[in-house]
């Protein structure tokens, strides 16, 4: 059988929450390294977003669908409980972390840092200050649902945690966010809980420019 392909950067949190998946359930893959609009990644998203991936003739785009395709096409741990509750309970924390998490605090807020589209590059600032507010209520939210379970879904990890842990990885490095996450004891021990999986640990992504880590 073909070699599962993942196309995207190994920074992209949605990126590496695919490679958890492929980890997590047993089945290798290779991981063709690809920024956002480039000819690999048009081919395969409509968007130009990453991931993409390619299992022989199967193209597909979208981090839960690739990762509910994985599930579903090859042995292994479940990535999604097969009852109903603790399927809908993971496909909610995914949306909750799609809709929610990640356009607040990797779009605009760690945006601002790396991506302020600044002439010298600089964090913006005033973006920054802007969305730490809705960060700190983002934040203690989420300390309040970890502090009922270990894992986001309920007892036992699901892929819903493949999609926090890479988005918590950069919260942690970000001067404030590392701040909100020292300050959330749930999400904190959660955090090294999730992190200290193999899966996480393979995938780590390399170091943010200038930060270490
Ligand atoms: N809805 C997409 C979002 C993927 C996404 O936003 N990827 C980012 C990198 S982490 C990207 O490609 N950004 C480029 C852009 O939005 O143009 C998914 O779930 O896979």
């Amino acid at each position: 059988m073909a070699t599962l392909e993942i196309i995207g950067a190994p920074q992209s949190n949605f990126v590496r929450t695919t490679r958890i998946a492929c980890m997590e359930k047993g089945v290798p893959y290779t991981l063709t390294p690809a920024r956002p609009h480039t000819p690999e990644v048009d081919a395969v998203h409509p968007l130009g977003k990453i991931p993409g991936m390619r299992h022989g003739e199967v193209t597909l785009c979208e981090t839960s669908a690739i990762c509910a395709y994985v599930d579903r096409a090859f042995d292994g741990p479940p990535l999604i409980p097969r009852d109903a509750l603790g399927a809908a309970r993971t496909e909610q924390w995914i949306s909750l972390h799609n809709t929610a998490i990640d356009p607040l605090v990797v779009r605009q807020y760690l945006a601002a840092y790396f991506f302020s589209g600044l002439p010298d590059g600089a964090p913006d600032r005033a973006k920054i200050d802007a969305v730490l507010p809705k960060m700190r209520e983002t934040f203690a939210w989420l300390n309040r649902e970890l502090g009922t379970r270990g894992y986001l879904a309920g007892d036992s990890w699901t892929v819903a945690d493949a999609f926090l842990l890479p988005t918590m990885h950069y919260m942690r490095l970000l001067p404030e966010s590392g701040e909100m996450v020292k300050a959330s004891p749930n999400v904190a021990a959660w955090f090294d809980r999730v992190a200290a999986r193999p899966s996480a640990k393979e995938t780590e992504p390399p170091p943010m420019p200038g930060r270490g880590g």
